[in-house]
């Protein structure tokens, strides 16, 4: 058993999607005997961004939206060491996209665990990058008018090596997902992580979900990129959690062959002048 107790007051709203994920990583991080002193929890800033200060592992507690950069610094620097970011969907989708399809583009080996609650919690639930049209929110009084970002779908086209979905209200599965990101050895991994607010969204609640996820058929071929888009596509009526896409492409800090010498870290610096 994981002492998740050890002092710092969890500022979480008492019914928050953010506590079974935050069980569910404890339980996914002892299911693949991770060492956790060479675990690094990266995130930006944001009622999920707040998770690392829950658990026990070496942090980096960011700037908004700055979460990958951070994460990509720590595995070059260090590449031995497993590096996992927790963030909001806000800020990962939003502040930090740019930095997210680059980091996608470049399989750079780090497991990004994004809590996408459909809004912005930390700020008072004003729409984010994956609110559903037509939401209305104290900001967008008459709806959102743009068409939600699609992060699954834009994991597929970019072709990183794992691109999975689950949600907060089935925790057996969220754990079977976290720990399936976790023994991905090489190359980007995204899961986005259905989490509902219950205090600013009251559209996207936990019946919401309930109604709608469905587990994706263990007949699906996550190396088949057509399925996995016709997967990565599909949300209203039914949402698909499980592993959508997955891909053999080499991570990319194992095509830098000054890495091969060991990680940055260990390497003797260059000769003082
Ligand atoms: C540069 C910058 N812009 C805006 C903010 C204000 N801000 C803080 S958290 C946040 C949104 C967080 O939303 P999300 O990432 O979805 O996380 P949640 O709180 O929902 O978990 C915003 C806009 C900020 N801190 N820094
Ligand atoms: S505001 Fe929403 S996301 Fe933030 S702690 Fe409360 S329920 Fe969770």
């Amino acid at each position: 058993m994981i002492d998740l107790d050890f002092g710092n007051e969890i500022a979480w709203c008492p019914g928050c999607g953010n506590f079974p994920i935050l069980k569910a990583l404890d339980e996914a991080l002892e299911e693949v005997a991770v060492d956790r002193r060479q675990l690094v929890l990266v995130s930006g800033i944001g009622q999920a961004a707040k998770l690392p200060h829950y658990t026990r592992a070496n942090v980096f507690n960011g700037l908004h939206g700055r979460a990958v950069p951070a994460a990509f610094g720590i595995k070059l620097a260090n590449h031995e060491l497993e590096v996992v970011i927790h963030s909001g969907d806000g800020d990962m989708y939003g502040e930090g996209g740019n930095h997210l399809v680059h980091a996608m583009r470049r399989n750079i080996s780090v497991k990004a665990f994004v809590h996408n609650n459909q809004v912005y919690g930390l700020t008072k639930g004003q729409a984010s990058p994956t609110s559903d049209l037509g939401m209305v929110t104290k900001l967008q009084v008459d709806g959102v008018k743009a068409r939600p970002f699609n992060p699954m779908a834009s994991a597929v086209a970019a072709d990183c090596s794992f691109v999975a979905r689950a949600f907060a209200g089935d925790r057996e599965h969220l754990r079977q997902m976290m720990a399936a990101a976790l023994r991905c050895r090489e190359g980007f991994a995204l899961l986005d992580i259905l989490q509902p607010c219950v205090t600013f969204n009251k559209v996207n609640t936990f019946k919401w979900y309930r109604e709608r996820v469905r587990r994706i058929d263990p007949g699906h071929d996550p190396y088949d990129r057509a399925a996995a888009f016709a997967l990565a596509e599909e949300w209203g009526m039914t949402i698909p959690i499980g592993i959508i896409y997955r891909s053999q492409r080499p991570g990319y800090e194992s095509q830098l062959p000054v890495l091969a010498q060991g990680p940055l870290v260990s390497q003797a610096g260059p000769p003082q002048a």
